[in-house]
């Protein structure tokens, strides 16, 4: 079929346009070659299109009456314009905010409270196969709970998408529904606390950000544990990159976690702690965005206290939890001065950070934890450094020391999510062995922001990582596919991005060079990228930026991204003041603190690959500081990097994943700014153009063999062109394309659809 025949008068097409992305129009006279002449179908303006390359006709329309179907591939047309309008219509005409895209469920995010989630709804989804009902996060629930019957394999549901997407709320619906349908009556009530777990680790882990208010600030994988009578026998869960720096710093019209929100609401009923209201205190009011539409913070704190007893943290250990909240936000409110605000007015007062001796942060700090305000007064104010031969202490400068207590801030926070973790898996954990389990993964989709840092760094490498996992789990079906057939094929080339990968992790990749240069004494950031400069020119996914040495870009498989090598150093050795943190596990009146400080955990299933100190997202700090407050480093027990822990975290998580039957879930977000069915064309191609990857859908298995054959001898010359498997015909790209457009003109004369199994094969 050529472009002429296609293009012929009364053909419809899709245009570009600067703000709905595409527009309908139709074709006014036959194409000749180098112009098409068309008229938009909505405003009625003729326009010619030049056409420089024929390849690049503008896209053609499927046929009205396959417009809305809940299966992306059953589409004839399978580009950007059919997807978004199919996806648009459904969601915007229909209140459809689930459509299949063969092996993967997109979401569109409603922003409003649809009455499809009920107990009644998941009963609906029971027993039924994917098809049979509308697209729905229950049916692909469904369908992993079948399989692990039928295949007696693990299963697992990967929820991706940008911040704000959904995902988070897909992943509880999915949890909802093997609670549902899992349902154990016995005694342990397993799911009851599995669906509590979900308000507490987002009370710690969640806060509002410019992009939503209660936006997860760590990923996570949870387990659901099934018994060999497929009834839930328990649950565990893994935690990724939580935002530490959040903690002490928060953007404009952010939050920090909503805990300390919480926690300072109900600060009346806790006398003890010292808590004043929510904009006394330094780590929370940065922001200058204190509360969220419709969240009633004290309320939020009697939901957190609920969950937390039913999976049975004791009132003790909530209090000693509250207690570390509390002295988190005292430290953060130390007033450190650059000369000593106690010195006489005609007293020479030493240069360096000072702290008043009646702060009464200090104070409340050193009360709540119970140590020695004097030492730790001390070690917020000077460093210790030790050589071969000597140790000096010295005090530092304000903005050192400043740092320093952020930090210490940071890693308290850190172990307390990890502590909590501990608690919640030792809740989930019901003795049981598992035999089976289902696995939902919450993680961040790929981000690129105007400054990226280490943390966008781990985040798209984590992306990269589940890519290829998508792409091999899509190839392998490919290829069972075709051997089921019968189909003659040859290897095709399908797009790997282990390339991408190798870069960052090879023996002379990224993650080994910066661990390299956080060995090296005087290790710098500029050190770290003058080592890629050097190495990695080699890798083809590596890309020197055209102007200054301050960065590197990667060209990972959804985009470009440069990266400011600015606090990679301190982010990836993630230290702390040796002496700060002896001081604090010295408390005698936190009993918590010993046991968040005593495990130095394994990457175990409970463990946490938290995200270093200070990301001040936007503003990347200058100053080295982590080489400086760092010690020499000892060759044994030296600490794991951020980069190295994160590494094995994913590789541990790609091993599980590859042992199951994955389900994708796509979340989109269709606006920014949160309103009820409104689809912004521009903001949901963005999230369309990479990443969805179609399959055909099952063929039709009435006999229509022998029809289609006729069909296919009379329309298509060429043998080459198509194939025929035992149920299914496989066509070279754009012949099923052509079968339609002759469809559409003889509608009548043929009764038989021919089914779109769209496949280009070699
Ligand atoms: V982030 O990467 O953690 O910042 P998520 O997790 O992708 O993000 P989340 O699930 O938190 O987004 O959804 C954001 C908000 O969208 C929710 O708080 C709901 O208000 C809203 N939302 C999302 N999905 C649905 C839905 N299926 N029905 C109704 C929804 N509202
Ligand atoms: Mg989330």
């Amino acid at each position: 079929m050529t472009t002429k025949e296609l293009y012929t008068k009364d053909a419809r097409v899709w245009v570009e346009h600067p703000v709905k992305v595409w527009e309908g129009a139709t074709v006014t006279s036959d194409y000749r070659s180098g112009v098409l002449i068309v008229k938009i179908d909505q405003t009625g303006e003729i326009r010619q299109i030049k056409i420089k390359d024929e390849n690049q006709m503008p896209p053609l329309r499927n046929p009205s009456l396959l417009i809305g179907e809940n299966d992306l591939t059953s589409l004839s047309y399978l580009h950007e314009p059919a997807v978004l309008h199919n996806l648009k219509v459904r969601f915007c005409d229909r209140n459809a905010i689930y459509t299949y895209c063969g092996i993967v469920l997109v979401a569109i995010n409603p922003y409003y409270d649809l009455p499809i989630y009920g107990d009644e709804t998941i009963m609906m989804y029971r027993g039924q196969a994917m098809g049979d009902l509308d697209p729905h996060i229950f049916a692909v629930s469904e369908e992993a709970y079948t399989k692990l019957e039928r295949e007696r394999r693990d299963q697992s549901i990967i929820v991706s998408g940008e911040s704000g997407a959904g995902k988070t709320v897909s992943a509880k619906y999915a949890m909802r529904y093997f609670a549902a349908v899992g349902g154990n009556a016995s005694e342990t009530q397993v799911e009851r606390k599995v669906l509590a777990s979900s308000p507490i680790m987002e009370s710690i882990g969640n806060a509002k950000t410019t992009r939503n208010d209660n936006s997860s600030r760590f990923g996570k994988f949870i387990e659901i544990h099934f018994d060999e009578l497929y009834r839930i026998s328990g649950a565990s869960m893994r935690t990724y990159l939580l935002e530490k720096s959040r903690v002490v710093y928060q953007s404009a019209g952010e939050r920090n976690y909503h805990i300390f929100y919480q926690l300072c609401a109900a600060a009346v009923n806790m006398p003890e702690l010292q808590l004043d209201h929510q904009d006394s205190f330094q780590y929370l009011n940065q922001g200058g965005s204190p509360n969220i539409d419709g969240v009633d913070d004290l309320r939020a704190f009697n939901e957190t206290r609920n969950a937390l007893t039913t999976l049975g943290v004791s009132e003790t250990e909530q209090a000693n939890m509250f207690t570390v909240l509390a002295t988190v936000l005292h430290l953060g409110n130390v007033q450190l001065y650059d000369c000593d605000p106690d010195a006489e007015p005609n007293e020479d007062g030493a240069d360096g950070a000072h702290i008043s001796s009646n702060d009464k942060h200090l104070q409340t700090v050193c009360s709540l934890l119970g140590i020695s305000r004097a030492e730790l007064g001390r070690w917020l104010t000077h460093r210790r450094i030790a050589s071969a031969h000597e140790v000096i202490v010295s005090r530092m400068d304000v903005q050192r020391a400043a740092f320093a207590r952020d930090a210490l801030a940071k890693r308290m926070y850190g172990e307390l999510f990890a502590w909590l973790v501990r608690a919640v898996n030792r809740a989930l954990d019901t003795g049981h062995a598992k035999k089976h389990f289902i696995g939902v993964l919450d993680i961040y989709g790929f981000e690129t922001f105007e400054i990226n840092s280490f943390e966008q760094f781990c985040i798209n490498y984590a992306n990269e990582k589940l890519q290829q996992q998508f792409n091999s789990h899509v190839f392998k079906l490919e290829q069972d596919e075709y051997i089921k057939e019968e189909i003659s094929w040859k290897m095709i080339d399908f797009y790997d991005n282990q390339p991408c990968i190798d870069l960052i992790e090879e023996r002379l990749g990224v993650l080994a060079l910066l661990d390299e240069e956080c060995r090296v004494p005087q290790g710098s950031d500029a050190g770290f990228v003058a080592k890629l400069h050097q190495n990695c020119t080699k890798y083809p996914h590596f890309m020197k930026p055209r102007f200054g040495n301050a960065a590197f870009i990667i060209k990972h498989f959804a985009d470009n991204v440069e990266y400011q090598c600015g606090g990679f150093l301190e982010k990836n050795r993630d230290t702390v003041s040796e002496e700060q943190l002896e001081c604090i596990k010295s408390a005698t009146s936190c009993r918590l603190i010993h046991t968040m400080f005593a495990e130095d955990r394994p990457l175990d299933h409970t463990s946490t690959a938290t995200l270093p100190p200070p990301s001040r997202r936007r503003t990347t700090p200058s100053l080295n500081i982590g080489s400086l407050t760092q010690p020499p480093r000892r060759a044994s027990g030296q600490k794991q990097t951020v980069g190295a822990q994160f590494r094995a975290s994913l590789s541990a998580l790609m091993c599980t994943l590859s042992a199951t039957t994955p389900h994708y879930v796509r979340c989109i977000k269709p606006n920014d700014t949160k309103q009820p069915f409104s689809f912004d064309p521009a903001r949901a191609v963005h999230q369309l153009r990479y990443r969805l990857l179609c399959l055909h859908k099952d063929v039709d298995r009435t006999n229509i063999k022998a029809t289609c054959g006729k069909i296919l001898k009379k329309h298509l010359k060429d043998p080459d062109k198509y194939q025929f498997g035992a149920t299914k015909i496989f066509f070279r790209a754009g012949q099923v394309a052509y079968l339609e457009k002759i469809r559409a003109e003889i509608q009548r004369l043929y009764c038989v659809r021919v089914q779109s199994c769209v496949r280009r094969f070699v």
